[in-house]
């Protein structure tokens, strides 16, 4: 086997710009302004993922994830080899947060390690399902410039289960929004929230009663988790499953929300727990005894097919739909060969390693240090 000693890695901040914003409401993004990741070991190989900043989730902008991988993430691990997983673990976690940072560098290193081994990383975890059926996140609009959205990802995809943001605009849009979707498609499509904290316990319990007839499969974030006592207040009353995304970025967080009753589901999101931390959220939520859902960043190629390596290869991140369509608004990628969303599903890649080739070319055209 090739020598496996990680000797550089490498944070190349890149921009490309969104066909439209993306609205919600913790923000809206315009342009993918994300960092790629390359873990080059002594052998010659070279894993890459990607980190997508989001300052209102997680306080992580362009720059800083940069500087963490070049000043001290790529130094902790530099040395060391691909298969020194647990001691990656403990070095990188001497730093507090920046959690798309670090699991960008655990994704760059599996993605070796699959090489190294001749193996697609999705069977070194699992290999449960070929692929996932795909969610489509539905960003704020008009009724009837969402409703629009839904046909054309459904004619064009195959997609048929969507997630509607929802929270800070007056609720009753957002209200008219999900009922005017369940008018024009009936029980053909699948159909769940996500409020990104914006309305509060209230506001939330009022918009869930007023939705009680539209067949809503999930609720997530409806309003901060740091209303603690509303948002227990409001969990307990919720119908259908409470999905904590933001408020649970590492397992210690899932453990303390499931357990003061503040959610009944978990997002996972390997853009923020990579695959070594996404295995012990999910364990934690199988061993608890709750549902997941594999959720977006709003990644680009690169995170999505990450996404996807991850999700089929397990069971109970196999058996919703996982949100894996927000790259179709970008106006370009960095993937050599880009991604296919054929009848509502995404394969996962069946090449050594997470199946991650660049365009180079491109990544010079689209890089911001050059
Ligand atoms: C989501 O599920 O919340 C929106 C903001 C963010 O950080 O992720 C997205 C999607
Ligand atoms: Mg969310």
């Amino acid at each position: 086997m090739s020598d496996l000693t990680i000797t550089r890695v490498e944070a190349i901040p890149y921009a490309i710009p969104y066909r439209k914003p993306l609205r919600f409401a913790s923000g809206e993004v315009r342009t993918a302004d994300h960092v790629v990741v390359r873990v080059h070991t002594a052998g010659g190989l070279v894993g890459t993922a990607e980190a997508p900043p989001r300052p209102y989730t997680y306080g992580e902008t362009q720059a800083s994830i940069t500087a963490v991988v070049r000043d001290l993430f790529g130094p902790a691990v530099t040395g060391t080899s691909v298969l020194d997983r647990a001691e990656h673990r403990a070095r990188l976690h001497r730093t507090v947060g920046n959690p798309t940072a670090k699991a960008a560098v655990d994704m760059a290193v599996w993605d070796v390690i699959g090489q190294a081994v001749g193996q697609p990383v999705h069977r070194l975890l699992g290999g449960y399902a070929d692929g996932l059926r795909v969610s489509h996140m539905l960003g704020f609009d008009t009724p009837g410039t969402m409703v629009a959205e839904a046909h054309r990802v459904r004619d064009d995809y195959g997609i048929s289960v969507f997630k509607v943001k929802v929270g800070r605009r007056p609720y009753r849009l957002d209200v008219d929004v999900v009922r005017a979707l369940r008018e024009e498609f009936g029980e053909e499509i699948e159909l769940y929230v996500d409020g990104n904290r914006g309305w509060t316990a209230s506001e939330s319990a009022r918009a869930l009663a007023e939705m009680a007839d539209l067949g809503l499969t999930l609720a997530e974030e409806l309003n901060p988790a740091d209303d603690v006592l509303g948002r227990r207040w409001l969990v307990q009353q919720c119908p259908i499953p409470f999905v904590a995304d933001e408020s649970v970025p590492t397992p210690a967080q899932v453990t303390r929300e499931l357990l003061a009753g503040s959610a009944t589901a978990i997002s996972i999101k390997t853009s923020r727990t990579g695959f070594s931390e996404s295995e012990r959220v999910l364990h934690l939520a199988e061993g608890l005894g709750v549902e997941v859902v594999l959720g977006n960043q709003i990644d680009g190629q690169i995170g999505t097919l990450c996404s996807v390596v991850f999700g089929a290869a397990h069971e109970a991140t196999s058996r919703r739909a996982g949100e894996l369509s927000n790259f179709l608004d970008m106006t370009d990628d960095l993937l050599a060969e880009p991604l296919q969303i054929t009848d509502g599903r995404l394969l996962a890649p069946t090449v050594p390693g997470t199946g991650v080739v660049l365009d180079e070319d491109k990544l010079a055209r689209y890089r911001q240090d050059a």
